[in-house]
C-alpha cells in the first residue's frame, strides 16, 4: 500500500506542476518558435511581420506571448466588421451545427435567404454565391464573355476586356494574366488572352479602347487598394461607367477591398453614385469568418449562364448563407458607413500634421488609407512597420514604400487616436 500511496502522490506532484503557471510559461511555445515551424513545413509564398497572433476581438489583436496589437489591416479589408464578430459568430455557430454543405446538386434552406437579402441589400436582380474574391472575379469575366457571345453578338473567341494597369484582382491565372505587376506574374506563363491594358484614372485611354466593336467588359477597383491606395480624381468612375453604356460595354466593378463601407459609403463608387453592370464582392462579405464572396448582376447578364456551365463545390453552402446576412446586417446596424468616413477623414488629417520627412503623401478614402514613405538614413516603409508593431500596431508596406491603414470600420474616435499616436511615436523614431 505504500508504494501505492507513494505512487499517488508522485502522480499528484506531476499533475500541479504540469498545472502550474511555470510549466505554462516553460512550455508555451514562443514566437520565434511558431515562425520556425511554419518556416519548416510551410510554403514561403509570403514574408509576415514576425508576430504570431493567436485571438482577436474588434479592433485588437493578441500574439502568443499575450501582447496587444491594434489591427491597421483588417486582413486586407475582411475584418471590417471588426475581430470575431458576436453576431457573425453566432451566425456560424448556429448554422455550423444543423447544416454545413448540401452542395448546388441539391437546394438548402439558406441560400434561398441569402440570396433575397442581398439582391435587395444592393439592388440587382440576381447574385451568383462563389467563396473567394478572385472566384468572384473569374466568375465576373466569365458573366461578361457569355454576354459577349450570347447578347452583344461578338463573334466566339473574340471578346476583349479592358483592365487597369497596376490593378490587383487575385492570384489565378487569367487574373495574373490581367496584371502589371511583376512579381505577380513573372514565370507563370503563357498567360490568359483577351485582356487590355490601359492606365488608371485615364479617361482618353479608355475612350479610345472602348471603340473596338469587340470590347466586352471594362474590370476596375474603384480605388486601386494593392497598388497603394490609388483614389481616381472625382468623376473619373462616373465618366467611365457613361462611356461603357455608350459603347455597349459592361462595367465591372471589384469592390472585394473596397467595398461594405470601408470607403465610407456602403460601395466605393457610390461616392459617384454609378450602380455597376456586375459587381464583385468578397473579403468583409463574412466579416473575415468564412471564405464568402459574391457576383451580383441583372436578368440579362446574370441568365446568360445556364444551369452546368459554372459553379463551385462550397459556392452558397448553409455558413456561407447565413454568415453573410449577418455580416451584412451588422454593416447597417453599426452604420459602419459613416463611421468610416467620420473616422477616416480624422485619420488623414492627423496624420498630414505629424511632422516627419518619411511621410511624403498621405491619401484614402474612408478608412482605407495609404502613407507613401519616403526612406530616410536607410530605414524605409518596413522599418516603420516593424516599429509600429513594437508599439501595439499591426500594418504592412505594399510595393516597398506604402503603407497601407485599414483598421476594422468597429474602431471608435478614441481608440482611432490612441493608435494614431503610437504611429506617429513610430514614424518619428526614424527622424
Ligand atoms: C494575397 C493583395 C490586397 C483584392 C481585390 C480580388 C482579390 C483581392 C481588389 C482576390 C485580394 C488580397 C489577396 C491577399 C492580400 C490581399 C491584397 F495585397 F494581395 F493585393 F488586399 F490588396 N480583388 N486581395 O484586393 O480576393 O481571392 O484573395 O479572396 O493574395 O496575399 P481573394
Amino acid at each position: 500500500m505504500q508504494a501505492f500511496y507513494r505512487a499517488k502522490r508522485g502522480k499528484t506532484t506531476i499533475y500541479k506542476f504540469l498545472n502550474s503557471k511555470i510549466y505554462k510559461i516553460m512550455a508555451k511555445m514562443k514566437t520565434e518558435d511558431y515562425i520556425k515551424r511554419e518556416e519548416k513545413f510551410g510554403a514561403h509564398n509570403y514574408h509576415p511581420i514576425p508576430v504570431v497572433l493567436e485571438r482577436g476581438e474588434g479592433v485588437f489583436l493578441w500574439d502568443v506571448e499575450g501582447k496587444r496589437y491594434f489591427d491597421f489591416l483588417s486582413a486586407y479589408s475582411a475584418v471590417n466588421q471588426g475581430h470575431c464578430h458576436p453576431k457573425i459568430i453566432g451566425a456560424l455557430n448556429e448554422q455550423a451545427g444543423k447544416l454545413t454543405l448540401t452542395s448546388r446538386a441539391f437546394h438548402n434552406s439558406c441560400l434561398g435567404e441569402f440570396e433575397e437579402y442581398i439582391t435587395k441589400y444592393f439592388g440587382f436582380d440576381k447574385v451568383l454565391p462563389m467563396n473567394t474574391g478572385v472566384e468572384g472575379v473569374e466568375t465576373a469575366l466569365k458573366l461578361c464573355r457569355k454576354w459577349a457571345y450570347k447578347k452583344k453578338g461578338i463573334e466566339e473567341g473574340k471578346a476583349k476586356i479592358i483592365v487597369c494597369e497596376n490593378n490587383f484582382h487575385g492570384r489565378t491565372i487569367a487574373a495574373v494574366s490581367m496584371s502589371t505587376d511583376p512579381d505577380a506574374r513573372k514565370d507563370y506563363s503563357p498567360y490568359t488572352p483577351g485582356f487590355v491594358k490601359v492606365p488608371y484614372n485615364n479617361i482618353d485611354a479608355l475612350e479610345k479602347e472602348l471603340k473596338d466593336p469587340n470590347v466586352a467588359g471594362f474590370l476596375l477597383e474603384p480605388i486601386q487598394g494593392e497598388a497603394g491606395v490609388y483614389v481616381p480624381d472625382d468623376g473619373y468612375l462616373k465618366k467611365a461607367s457613361e462611356l461603357c453604356k455608350k459603347n455597349n460595354v459592361l462595367f465591372i466593378d471589384d469592390e472585394v477591398q473596397t467595398g461594405l463601407a470601408r470607403t465610407g459609403k456602403l460601395l466605393a463608387c457610390d461616392h459617384e453614385d454609378v450602380r455597376p453592370d456586375i459587381l464583385i464582392l468578397g473579403k468583409a462579405l463574412s466579416g473575415g469568418v468564412f471564405p464568402v464572396s459574391a457576383v451580383l448582376a441583372d436578368d440579362d447578364i446574370m441568365l446568360t449562364i445556364k444551369p452546368g456551365e459554372h459553379g463551385s463545390t462550397y459556392g452558397g453552402n448553409p455558413i456561407a448563407a447565413k454568415v453573410a446576412i449577418a455580416a451584412l446586417e451588422v454593416i447597417k446596424e453599426e452604420n459602419l458607413a459613416e463611421k468610416a468616413e467620420r473616422l477616416g477623414k480624422i485619420f488623414r488629417d492627423e496624420l498630414k500634421k505629424i511632422d516627419s520627412e518619411m511621410i511624403e503623401i498621405v491619401r484614402g478614402k474612408g478608412l482605407l488609407n495609404a502613407v507613401v514613405v519616403k526612406p530616410k538614413n536607410g530605414k524605409t516603409a518596413m522599418d516603420v512597420c516593424l516599429k509600429m508593431s513594437e508599439h501595439g500596431v499591426l500594418a504592412k508596406p505594399t510595393h516597398g514604400h506604402i503603407i497601407r491603414f485599414a483598421p476594422p470600420l468597429v474602431i471608435n474616435e478614441e481608440q482611432l487616436r490612441e493608435a494614431l499616436q503610437l504611429i506617429e511615436k513610430s514614424i518619428r523614431f526614424f527622424d
